[in-house]
């Protein structure tokens, strides 16, 4: 069969490459060589043909007049975005020359990459780009901007990403959305739920917000910011205390049941309710629902691991399906994310042997602005690629400051001139994933998927991989792992024995039929890959790591005496901040609003639609005031990495903290403080 690229016309498989849970299956129709439509694939076992808005709208990004055709060299100031079309063959020279120079007078640290998983295709996202500023020596990136804290506090309790299978959940009668906006953000989950509920299953969110996911479920349970893990030990000391737990199952899977038996003591309703603005009435309700019908699931969540204690918050709520002993019935457990299941060989496809032993420093990338004001061994040059910084990362004023040094030799590599990219000095127009080759592992469910290029790349475009493999040549690097081809890199991430869940997902496997779920079984009976093999509701290991044993509820920072938490949350119709500069997605979003409790607003004289000024140390934005009871009074909550103009003042990562959580150096977008003014 002639490869889909060279067919014009027809109707292809292609996969989702965005940073969301559901990773959809997908089908291109292609007309005269051009993708005409993006449909869901209705064979796709889990997403079963349904797409979002966002994507059933992508030709409108993948055609957008506005996406970058050619290499482009600034000429104006940084910031400023004048610049010149230019050759890749100039492209690459400077680049290439400017690095020889640099590494000579200044060592290799002097590099930075900064990448995200703008396409989680595998090889884009850590493939070919990892080996190369592994074997340049480059400063390393710590990608813990996303769900770093939530994942090393869920593998505190549970050994790692596994949870249980969503197709399982169809069996739920008792769903809990704990911190996640599943409507916008995992709307096949909420697919699932829909027709659990049909069969009877109860849906409770528990959220800061009543969004459109707390409008849609039947129990919406508002909390304040940064108090879940105190909610989660208030749940506990009622299950215990009423003696709604599984004792056979905490005796057999489980070490400390005891121990937390006795610590949640101190954590009774009145204590809990005070901390959490949750009623007592509400918190036994909640208790006895959860520790009488089952199966129940609890989703955890981005939002909630956001904030300084995120990671206990997450490690704590991971204890309680334990206590019901959930995870023996069909459709009862959690799902934080599961990437465990489908783990592949990340030495074999990121070659950290290349660095040959060396040391090189680490940066988080939640701390980006404060790195590049550094002034000691300073980063001088930058090279980012699949994020967009200068607007998703915290503490945008500083990440701004940083950006515009002279000194800072920057590249981007992106579809768009992106915010970021109005800071480069060189700007390379990046391939789409429906371009290129790759794979995909969903973190949410257990299906690998391949993309096979369906159109030509959009004028000179290069894809990831593509662009360091010439890079690797400009600075002479000549090992073989440069020259592999995305089959072979495919072939050997997917080469994994030590991971049986991987068993027969091989690149023909999933050639010929375009999804393979991994080989699936029970969690339970079996052994964890924690320290003890059990779930560890006490770990020895927390406390060797600093960390309390037991689950322990630890306020967030109070960073200052401002009256308002801000909650800058996600939006429907942007992903992250793709698609905030699509005309369609700005529309169905209309404007950046704060909603804020109808209490505060009148005691402020602020009504719907008053443009308010929220400022802090930080920075400041303006945004449209949504006085309602969709939030607590004391919080305000935005949604949307809106684009930012020196006169509309979008944006709220101007705002957030650069602190990090407590644990995988995580970001804490949701725990600062602001004040605010009408305007
Ligand atoms: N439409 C859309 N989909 C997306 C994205 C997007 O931008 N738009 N982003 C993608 C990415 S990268 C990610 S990581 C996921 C994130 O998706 P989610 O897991 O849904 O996480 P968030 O949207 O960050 O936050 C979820 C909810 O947490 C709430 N929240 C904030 N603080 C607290 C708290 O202290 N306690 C509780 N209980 N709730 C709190 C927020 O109000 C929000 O409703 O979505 C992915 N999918
Ligand atoms: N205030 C606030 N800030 C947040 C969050 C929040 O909830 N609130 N969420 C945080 C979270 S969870 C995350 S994950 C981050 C996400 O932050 P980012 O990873 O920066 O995500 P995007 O903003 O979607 O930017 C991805 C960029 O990659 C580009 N891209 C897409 N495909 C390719 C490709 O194949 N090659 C190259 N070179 N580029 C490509 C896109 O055009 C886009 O500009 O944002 C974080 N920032
Ligand atoms: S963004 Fe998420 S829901 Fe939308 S098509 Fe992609 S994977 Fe599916
Ligand atoms: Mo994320």
């Amino acid at each position: 069969m002639q490869p889909y690229i060279n067919q014009p016309d027809g109707v292809f498989p292609s996969v989702c490459s965005l940073d969301c849970p559901d990773q959809c299956g997908l089908l291109l129709h292609k007309k005269d060589g051009k993708i005409i439509k993006v449909q869901g694939d209705p064979n796709h076992p889990v997403t079963k043909g349904n797409i979002c808005n966002k994507v059933r709208n992508m030709t409108a990004r993948i055609y957008d007049p506005k996406r970058l055709q050619q290499p482009l060299k600034r000429i104006g100031s940084k910031g400023e975005g004048s610049f010149v079309p230019i050759s890749w063959e100039e492209a690459l020279d400077t680049i290439t020359s400017k690095w020889k120079n640099l590494i000579e007078q200044h060592g290799p640290e002097s590099i930075l990459p900064y990448s995200f998983y703008g396409n989680m295709g595998n090889l884009s996202a850590e493939g070919m780009d990892r080996r190369f500023f592994h074997k340049l020596g480059a400063s390393r990136l710590e990608r813990s901007i996303c769900n770093a804290a939530g994942s090393v506090g869920y593998n505190y309790t549970m050994g790692g990403s596994f949870g249980i299978d969503p197709e399982e959940t169809i069996q739920t009668k008792l769903f809990i959305l704990w911190g996640i906006n599943a409507v916008s953000t995992n709307m096949h989950q909420v697919t699932i739920a829909q027709q659990a509920r049909k069969n009877g299953a109860k849906v409770v969110v528990i959220d800061v917000h009543k969004n459109q996911t707390g409008k849609w479920a039947d129990w919406f349970i508002p909390i304040l910011p940064g108090t879940d893990s105190a909610l989660a030990l208030g749940l506990m000391h009622i299950l215990y205390a009423e003696n709604l737990v599984d004792q056979p199952f905490l005796d057999e899977y489980t070490v400390g049941s005891a121990e937390l038996c006795e610590h949640v003591r101190q954590y009774d309703p009145a204590t809990v309710s005070a901390i959490t603005g949750v009623p007592i009435d509400d918190l036994y309700e909640l208790a006895r629902m959860y520790g009488s019908t089952t199966p129940s699931f609890i989703r955890i969540g981005n939002g909630l691991q956001h904030h300084d204690n995120g990671g206990m918050a997450v490690r704590t709520i991971a204890c309680l399906p334990a206590l019901t002993g959930q995870w023996l019935v069909n459709g009862g457990g959690a799902i934080k994310g599961n990437s465990g299941y489908l783990a592949f060989n990340t030495n074999a496809l990121r070659r950290p042997d290349l660095l040959k032993d060396k040391t090189t420093r680490i940066i988080n990338m939640n701390q980006i602005g404060q790195a590049l004001l550094e002034r000691e061994n300073p980063i001088l040059s930058l090279f980012i690629y699949s994020s967009n910084p200068a607007l998703v990362a915290p503490n945008a004023n500083k990440v701004q400051e940083g950006l515009m040094r002279e000194n800072l030799f920057t590249v981007v590599h992106d579809l768009f001139l992106t915010e970021t990219a109005m800071y480069a000095d060189i700007v390379l127009p990046a391939a789409s994933s429906y371009e290129t080759e790759d794979f995909y592992n969903s973190y949410w469910h257990n299906y690998v998927q391949i993309q096979k290029p369906v159109v030509e790349k959009y004028g000179e475009s290069k894809s990831n991989v593509e662009l360091f493999k010439l890079l690797a040549c400009g600075m002479g690097f000549e090992e073989p792992a440069f020259r592999d081809s995305e089959d072979d890199m495919i072939r050997q991430a997917l080469n994994f024995p030590d991971n049986p869940y991987l068993e027969g997902i091989t690149y023909e496997s999933l050639s010929e039929s375009q999804f393979v779920k991994a080989k699936m079984s029970p969690l339970f009976p079996g052994k964890l890959q924690t320290p003890s093999g059990k779930i560890e509701l006490y770990s020895e290991q927390m406390k060797k790591h600093g960390y309390e044993p037991l689950p322990t509820y630890m306020p967030i920072v109070k960073d200052s005496d401002l009256p308002f938490l801000f909650i800058p949350a996600p939006n429907h119709n942007f992903l992250n901040s793709t698609f905030s500069n699509n005309e369609k997605h700005i529309s169905m979003e209309k404007e950046p609003k704060l909603h804020m409790n109808t209490a505060d607003a009148l005691k402020l004289g602020i009504d719907t639609g008053d443009m308010v000024r929220i400022w802090n140390e930080r920075g400041e934005c303006v945004l449209t005031a949504a006085p309602g009871e969709n939030v607590l009074a004391g919080v305000l909550v935005s949604q949307g990495l809106w684009q930012n103009t020196p006169e509309t003042k979008q944006h709220i990562n101007a705002l957030t903290p650069d602190r990090v959580a407590d644990m995988g150096n995580g970001a804490v977008f949701f725990s600062g403080r602001v004040d605010l003014l009408k305007l």
